[in-house]
């Protein structure tokens, strides 16, 4: 069990100090941040305790006309560990950079980070016990108190649901794809919330490719295996947009030194959080699988995935006005 109070780990937030972050961050910097909520956990929706499902939102609210969106949402499997705190750190660093750094400033007054930060809390909450849990919590699959119960959030995605055998139809399994496209409260909350930022820029059907002058990026943050990946992961067919989509995860992958491969390269999934963003809006849409380890200690954070992965959102942040054609 590696979590605060346990040496090395000292640096991992919780999920209420995830927020807590976040909502300091909106006081200090008011013109540059806010704190949006968008849906609820499955635990909030059942007065069982649970949490809202939030964006902080990161721009100068001064500096006007339309901004390309670069949208991240972290920690959507719980065990997961680094991937919100480098998310938070994202935040922490465009703000205290804005106004001294070049770059930074740039980025707030042209563009929207949109962060969702914790995307699973429930599941955050039993990992943060030390378990090694990934889905979310909902007491109606596998059995109210197992600790093999919940739909996996990242097959339960509306485009491509259950279309290539990478997900489960067994409750307890950790790929359980729930008994429905979009049947988790959670899962709701990122496809509401990306339809109502990103328009919809491609007609219907996973053969109509996106425009190539299109803007918008979506980064969905998991670990691990040191890896960028693009769709499609339900089918070995490139994407309409494949090469583009390549050519812009080699980038990325020049920036924290992962490797880039098409998703399906990995396993094959289905439903997973690409399809609502590429899949439906046309929107280019990233997987990172940060270090190699679920629960890493905080020097090898601070001192390799921190860094490298920073290099890469900030890239990110830059292009999303023209991710097909950098
Ligand atoms: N990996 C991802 C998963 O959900 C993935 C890999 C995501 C593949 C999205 C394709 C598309 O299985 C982990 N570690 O969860
Ligand atoms: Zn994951």
């Amino acid at each position: 069990v590696m979590l605060r109070g346990i040496p090395g780990f000292e640096c991992y937030e919780t999920v209420e100090e995830t927020f807590a972050v976040a909502a300091d961050l909106v006081t200090t910097y008011p013109a540059l941040a806010s704190w949006i909520d968008v849906g609820n956990s499955w635990e909030k929706n059942q007065g069982l305790g649970g949490h809202d499902i939030r964006v902080l939102k990161l721009t100068n609210r001064n500096t006007g006309g339309e901004k390309p969106i670069l949208f991240i949402n972290s920690a959507i499997h719980a065990r997961e560990f680094t991937t919100a705190p480098l998310t938070l750190d994202f935040a922490r660093t465009l703000l205290n950079g804005y106004g001294t750094d070049a770059d930074l400033t740039w980025i707030l007054d042209h563009h929207e980070v949109h962060l969702m930060l914790q995307t699973n809390p429930d599941g955050r909450k039993k990992a943060e016990t030390g378990l090694l849990w990934r889905k979310n919590a909902n007491q109606n699959y596998c059995g109210a108190s197992s600790n093999k119960r919940g739909a996996d959030l990242n097959r339960n995605f509306t485009f491509g649901w259950n279309s290539a055998n990478g997900s489960s139809g067994s409750q307890c399994n950790d790929t359980y794809r729930g008994p429905r496209p979009g049947s988790e409260p959670e899962t709701q909350a990122i496809e509401n919330y990306v339809r109502s930022i990103f328009p919809d820029r491609r007609g219907s059907g996973r053969n109509d490719a996106a425009p190539t002058d299109t803007s918008g990026i979506h980064l969905d943050i998991h670990s691990y295996s040191e890896l960028v990946l693009w769709p499609w992961g339900d089918t070995n067919s490139a994407a309409p947009n494949g090469r583009a989509l390549q050519t812009l995860g080699r980038k990325f992958a020049w920036f924290n030194g992962y490797t880039p491969q098409q998703s399906i390269g990995l396993y094959p999934t289905d439903g997973t959080s690409d399809g609502v963003s590429y899949g439906e809006l046309g929107v280019a849409a990233y997987t990172f699988e940060l270090g190699t380890d679920f629960f890493q200690s905080c020097s090898v954070y601070d001192g390799k995935i921190k860094p490298d992965n920073l290099r890469a959102l900030i890239y990110a942040a830059k292009v999303v006005r023209t991710p097909y054609v950098t």
